[in-house]
């Protein structure tokens, strides 16, 4: 099965990426799947540039760290592979300005700054272009990206109708559980690297008292009850399926287990802790050895531009070029 996914070098890594993307990404890595780290998209929010170029690094040993394996998929950074900057622009050239326009995350991220830039409208574009490069079938992502890959099969189907059959028309594939983790400090609001309110993320390189400190400050209600129910209990059922995103069960399962709120927030912290501590430890292990990274990374670049090179260029001569 063909898979690509993405996942921005921006900000660090949260357990939300790690619940609802990462962890998927690694049970269902085979030699078809490629994983990108899309430098290029990051690029649309201010970021320092040595501060981007460290981050791609940390970010490849974080997925390293988490079990992808460069023996067994693709992983790479986009930029490396020039036929996404290029693919941008044919696609740029079939998408319309009203249907990016209507994007939410693009209204979001636009609203919250004067002087947006460009590439922020057209992000979205720029991510079809990862998926359609690779004829990707599936596309692991959060609940968050849904509307992006829907605007992707739109894109597609309209080339193919206009230019010829030269796009595979992708879907959408959703974590079982965790599609969307909350918010510790706001749970009617994602998780999330640019809206970081520092006590509403966990990062994937948390320490124990810090993880510890989080959940337990964790916003919850105040009838003590334990039952999982997201419309009126969001800040617990938040909690409810983070611990059965790590422990294998069902938000009911758990919250059955429970009576109080201080034992679950206990019992959760030490779940969270023990689940992270192996993928730190190897983090700390990969990311001393640079040159080792940037050597899998040029060898990850490779391996994609043999897929991406010749679907660009047939996309490129159906267009007319
Ligand atoms: P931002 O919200 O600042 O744009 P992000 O935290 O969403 O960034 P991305 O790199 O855009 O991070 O996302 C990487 C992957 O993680 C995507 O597949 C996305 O759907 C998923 N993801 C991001 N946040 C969450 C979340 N809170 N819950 C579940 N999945 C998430
Ligand atoms: N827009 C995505 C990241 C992303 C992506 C992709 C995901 C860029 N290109 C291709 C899947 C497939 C995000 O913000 N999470």
């Amino acid at each position: 099965m063909r898979i690509l996914s993405g996942i921005q070098p921006s900000g660090s890594m949260h357990i939300g990426n790690y619940l609802g993307a990462v962890r998927q990404w690694v049970t269902s890595q085979n030699p078809e799947a490629f994983y990108c780290i899309v430098d290029l998209h990051a690029l649309t929010l201010q970021i320092e540039p040595d501060k981007l170029r460290e981050q791609t690094i940390d970010y490849l040993a974080s997925l390293l760290a988490a079990g992808l394996d460069p023996d067994v998929c693709t992983l790479f950074i986009q930029s490396q592979v020039p036929y996404h900057a290029q693919m941008n622009w044919l696609l740029e050239c079939v998408a319309t300005y009203g249907e990016l326009s209507r994007m939410t995350q693009f209204k979001e991220k636009a609203s919250r700054q004067e002087g947006y830039r460009v590439g922020l409208l057209t992000y979205p574009v720029l991510m079809a272009g990862d998926i359609l490069l690779y004829s990707a079938e599936q596309v692991p992502v959060g609940q968050d990206q849904r509307q992006h890959l829907e605007l992707t099969r739109e894109i597609a189907e309209r080339f193919n109708n206009r230019y010829g059959e030269v796009f595979t028309v992708p879907e959408g594939v959703q974590p079982v559980a965790s599609a969307r983790v909350m918010d510790l400090q706001d749970p009617s609001r994602k998780m999330s690297k640019s809206l970081a309110s520092p006590m509403g993320l966990i990062y994937l390189f948390d320490d124990a008292s810090q993880i510890e400190k989080k959940i337990k400050k964790a916003v919850t209600d105040t009838d003590n009850e334990v039952r999982f129910d997201w419309d009126k209990k969001p800040g617990l059922s938040n909690l409810l399926e983070m611990f059965a995103s790590f422990s294998g069960e069902t938000p009911p399962q758990v919250a059955e287990r429970y009576s109080r709120y201080g034992d679950l927030k206990k019992d959760l912290s030490e779940l969270v802790i023990s689940s992270l501590a192996p993928i730190q430890q190897r983090y700390r292990e990969l990311r001393a050895d640079e040159g080792a990274l940037r050597a899998l990374a040029a060898q990850g670049a490779e391996k994609a531009s043999e897929v991406a090179g010749p679907l660009y260029r047939r996309a490129a001569v159906a267009m007319g070029l």
